[in-house]
């Protein structure tokens, strides 16, 4: 989604710098508020949103075992989702739905959608076909429900929505009763009639308004106005696959009161998700699981005491510690995805993969002096010799091992004297940023 990908660059510009500082953060927010108004999202909530941003990322006490970057994007993703509005639960018991909205919202489909929604998660379905505005209507209904297997229902003939539905009830007697209504070109005299005789027939529990992304932060007022006539549970976001105004849409939806219930993101009968804010903007921003990654950061930086790498000799030894620690974040792909690096090349993280695991299995291959003294292995080709051996690995990749450890210690040296150096070390030895052998 396009949105995603703008606001992933923005965070990327930040997570790419050794160091944050407060321009940094108000640049990020500069682009935040870019990124969001391009998707039609709300002024006024945009601003809202970047004020409260830059003042818990900047005044708001960061915890001890997080960076500044971590800090940052943390707040970002709880201020976005508290945006993006609430996470909702469907009911999974016997209970009648009315679904509602404007011309080619997408309500047929929705409706097979959730036909098909409870259907998997065992509950019975009947569809009832209350559009008798447009002619083929009612044949697209009765097509879907054969799809995904649900009872159908209509009268053929009918012309009255609310007759039909009357009808269909002394029928049915599936655990979820759905209601396909007209459409209008807007909520006039009318539709609001035709709604509330409907309404007072069917007696829907649960009563869903279809709105299609496209129309971006319109769909806030359209939310209001059709919760004035028909109270609605929920709305369902269609076309968040194609539009490229979806942050327009849910943002404003969630500000005007009514719920985002469900979101539409294909044409097909399965292609409808339960709306859920915080996965929703974890997608969007690449953090599927921030909660999760700032958990195991915490426990790995209480695990690991980073002081001490300031005193203590840089020894393949302690170097293996470190790799051990950054290996409990996961995979290396998996890390990537949780940092927010969603958009590293695969053959990247591939290699970087590989390429550690090699490392393990040379200085399992190691004898315990060598690991305390790298300088034993240095240019004596027996010892490489045998852990080339001993690890499945070839001397030239030993030889590329003990390099790339010589350029460590060599920084380690830089480390201890310049603290912004040691700062970006201790990252890369958490695991938190590259990894040696990565560029
Ligand atoms: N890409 C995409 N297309 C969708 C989605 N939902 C619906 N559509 C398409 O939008 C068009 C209109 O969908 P319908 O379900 O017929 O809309 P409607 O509100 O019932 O239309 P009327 O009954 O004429 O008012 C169809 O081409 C659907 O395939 C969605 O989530 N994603
Ligand atoms: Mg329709």
């Amino acid at each position: 989604m396009d949105l995603g990908k703008k606001l992933r660059e923005a965070l990327a510009k930040l997570t790419n710098r050794p160091y944050v500082d407060e321009d940094d953060v108000r640049a990020l927010i500069k682009d935040l508020q870019r990124v969001l108004i391009s998707s039609d999202v709300n002024v006024k909530l945009v601003f809202g949103l970047s004020k409260k941003i830059e003042e818990r990322a900047l005044k708001s006490k960061k915890m001890e075992a997080l960076t500044l970057k971590e800090h940052v994007t943390k707040i970002v993703y709880e201020e976005l989702v508290s945006l993006m509005g609430q996470s909702y639960t469907p009911r999974l018991d016997k209970h009648k739905i009315l679904m509602c909205g404007l011309y080619g919202s997408g309500k047929t489909t929705s409706c097979a959608k959730l036909a098909h929604f409870y259907k998997t998660r065992g509950l019975s379905v009947g569809l009832i076909a209350a559009d008798t505005d447009r002619p083929a209507a009612q044949e697209q209904l009765e097509q879907l429900s054969k799809q995904v297997g649900a009872a159908y229902y209509t009268t053929k003939g009918e012309k009255v929505p609310s007759k039909i539905v009357l009808e269909a009830l002394k029928k049915a007697k599936e655990d979820v009763i759905i209601v396909d209504s007209a459409g209008r070109s807007g909520l006039d005299g009318a539709l609001v009639e035709e709604l509330r005789n409907i309404a007072d027939v069917l007696k829907p529990e649960e009563c869903y308004l279809v709105i299609s992304a496209d129309i971006g932060q319109v769909a806030g007022k359209q939310a209001t106005e059709f919760n004035a006539t028909v109270p609605l549970s929920g709305v369902f976001v269609t076309k968040m696959d194609g539009s490229g105004k979806g942050g327009g849409a849910l943002s404003s939806v969630a500000a005007s009161n009514a719920k985002i219930s469900f979101v539409g993101i294909g044409e097909k009968p399965g292609d409808i998700e339960v709306y859920n804010s915080e996965k929703f903007v974890g997608r969007l921003l690449g953090v599927p699981d921030i909660g999760a990654l700032m958990e195991k950061i915490k426990e790995i930086s209480e695990e690991t005491d980073l002081k001490k790498i300031e005193s203590e000799e840089l020894t393949i030894e302690s170097f293996y510690e470190q790799l051990k620690a950054a290996k409990k974040l996961g995979p290396l792909s998996s890390v990537f995805s949780m940092i927010g690096a969603v958009d590293v090349p695969k053959e990247m993280v591939q290699q970087s993969e590989g390429k550690l695991k090699k490392f393990e299995s040379m200085i399992n291959s190691m004898t315990k002096e060598e690991k305390k003294d790298a300088a034993l292995l240095k240019n004596n080709a027996a010892r490489i010799a045998r852990i080339a051996r001993g690890s499945g690995s070839s001397e030239k990749e030993v030889r590329e091992f003990l390099s790339q450890f010589e350029k460590m210690e060599k920084m380690m040296n830089m480390f201890k004297k310049n603290r912004g150096f040691r700062k970006k070390m201790e990252k890369m030895m958490s695991g938190k940023q590259g990894f040696p052998g990565m560029k």
